[in-house]
């Protein structure tokens, strides 16, 4: 499988280095929604008359129209071409798209795409002067990842739309198909490169302007002296240049070691406590796209509130996104887009794991994910998959399947399943660390915090002893509508928010075997309209426009008397 090579921010954040010439197809396009699929059999690639719509975002909330429609539809675009593109490769490169994507270029097809949350690339013909885009999208809920089939029960809004970056992309053979570096905190380091055709490769570590290291092999194993180690205290971040003479890419690393013993997770040897949340990309008006200023905000409000960690919940994040966790030091567990899964499967796990079409698209999109993130510093572990019915063997061999290929993909970081079944789950024994998420307090003992987190506090000690391994508490929280007060503390105010979340974390932050802490959710996010909720999830510490709720100000006393290594 072909790694997605990505241009990477030099220090100054936000600012692109690319080393390859490159287009930017963002902007507005012409987009016409097709709800009898007609568009294929009409021809649409070739053109069609449609609405102004600004991509990359999700169509959903560009047009209250547009908000509920979920199917197949298209976008247009023309793009002109100033540089001689017929002596070289040409890609079109899409961060995130879906659920699945076609794309046609001046008429001609240029392939398809399955998943929402990975970038991936098709080669195209050019010419030099004007061509045109064309993209169909069907998001149609379906058994797709995640699970859309029954929207009510879904776990958030389910958006569709060309909703990260596009690119043409440029380069001459032999160009870098792939790149893996790995490293630890002692400065040993590996590179190992793919090329498309035979080249000598060069390459090179640096900070700044300083060259520390350069080798005249693509395939490496040596050792720097005395480099700085990556940590959240001090993300530092080297420069990794590999050049085949006629291509070059960058990729920004770290050293740094990750290893999980029975008692915790250790980073660069010390044990860390994990203290943080399950995110969303979620914000009004973008969708699914989340724009760099409100990405800079949320982790400046995270590293406020004493924050060092976050779960990609339930997909992988944008290059942005995960850019900024290795520049500003967060610890990462990478979630697989395999969830929505609970409502669907609890009714017949069997048949619902044993579907070797599902097991397919999950084991692709897994693989693109490590295939993307391999080379950041700041994901130390992998979830295969969000609240499976991990209750059956069914689904035990479907997610010890997901375990294997992550290994086999990334040897070096550790493998979870985050389970909401607790006791009852079955498949604890292939994880590396144990993963659950815990309401009691709120879906169950409601309005007793204090009684709710003392028994998850039991769940999760049990696990510990009974499985010898660390436990990360990936998900608890209670929903707190911004404005609504109330004494006593009662469900629904942001006072009740607030003290859940201190009884959780002053019940589990020395409970034996747990590792980290993760509050659902850092801010309120869209769902499906049911009368769960109230217009969004408003279990965010932080309203959807990221003001703080009550609960914030107290986790970040709270976060802020653990220490970051215990
Ligand atoms: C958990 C899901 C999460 C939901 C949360 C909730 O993992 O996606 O948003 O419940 O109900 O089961 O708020």
């Amino acid at each position: 499988m072909t790694s997605v090579i990505k241009f990477k921010p030099d220090p100054n954040i936000g600012i692109m280095k690319p080393l390859r010439d490159w287009i930017d197809l963002s902007g507005y396009y012409s987009f016409k929604a097709d709800p009898d699929q007609v568009g294929e059999k009409e021809g649409w690639y070739d053109g069609f008359e449609g609405s102004p719509i600004y991509v990359h975002s999700s169509w959903n909330e560009q047009n209250p129209v547009w908000d509920l429609y979920f199917g197949k539809a298209w976008y247009l675009k023309k793009f002109y071409v100033p540089l001689p593109a017929e002596d070289g490769v040409a890609w079109i490169v899409f961060e995130g798209a879906g659920y699945l994507t076609k794309a046609w270029i001046n008429g001609k097809f240029a392939g398809e795409h399955k998943g929402s949350f990975s970038s991936f690339r098709f080669k195209v013909d050019v010419k030099q002067g004007w061509n045109a885009l064309a993209v169909e999208i069907d998001n149609t809920p379906t058994r797709t990842l995640p699970v859309w089939d029954e929207m009510p029960n879904a776990l958030f809004f389910h958006y569709g739309g060309i909703q990260r970056p596009v690119r043409l992309e440029f380069a001459k053979e032999p160009y870098i198909t792939d790149l893996t570096f790995t490293s630890s905190q002692d400065g040993r380091f590996s590179i190992a490169t793919k090329v498309s055709g035979n080249a000598d490769v060069t390459v090179s570590l640096s900070r700044g302007n300083r060259v520390l290291y350069e080798g005249k092999s693509g395939n490496v194993d040596d050792r720097l002296a005395s480099p700085e180690p990556w940590s959240p205290e001090n993300p530092a971040l080297y420069d990794l240049t590999v050049s085949t003479g006629s291509d070059a890419v960058l990729e920004r690393v770290g050293f740094r070691s990750v290893e999980v013993k029975a008692d915790g997770i250790y980073l660069n040897g010390k044990r860390v406590f994990l203290k943080g949340f399950g995110r969303h990309e979620d914000f009004p008006v973008t969708g699914k796209y989340m724009p760099g200023s409100v990405l800079i905000r949320d982790f400046y409000l995270m590293k406020e509130l004493n924050a060092n960690s976050f779960r990609t919940s339930h997909y992988p994040y944008s290059n942005d996104h995960l850019d900024l966790a290795d520049q500003m030091g967060f610890l990462v567990i990478l979630e697989a887009p395999v969830a929505g899964m609970a409502s669907y499967a609890h009714r017949n796990p069997d048949a619902f794991f044993s579907d070797p079409s599902f097991l397919k698209d999950a084991k692709a999109q897994l693989a693109e994910m490590i295939a993307e993130h391999k080379n950041r510093p700041s994901v130390i572990a992998y979830s295969v998959a969000n609240e499976p019915e991990s209750v059956t063997q069914a689904s035990k061999a479907f997610l010890d399947e997901l375990k294997k290929l992550a290994r086999s993909l990334d040897p070096t970081r550790p493998v979870t399943h985050v389970s909401y079944r607790l006791l009852e789950d079955v498949d604890y024994d292939t994880d590396d660390f144990i993963s659950i998420n815990s309401y009691n307090g709120w879906y169950s003992m409601p309005g007793d915090p204090h009684q709710g987190a003392i028994k998850t506090r039991q769940v999760a000690e049990e696990l510990h002893r009974k499985y010898g391994k660390p436990v990360l508490v990936t998900e608890f929280g209670a929903e707190g509508i911004a404005g609504i007060h109330s004494d006593p503390p009662v469900m629904w105010s942001e006072e009740y928010q607030a003290l859940f979340i201190e009884e959780y974390v002053t019940q589990l932050k020395s409970a034996d075997g747990v590792c980290g802490l993760h509050v659902w959710n850092f801010a309120d996010f869209r769902i499906p309209q049911n009368v769960k909720w109230a217009l969004l999830n408003r279990k965010g510490v932080f309203t959807r426009d990221r003001q703080p709720k009550l609960a914030a100000q107290k986790l970040k006393q709270l976060y802020g008397e653990i220490p970051a290594y215990y």
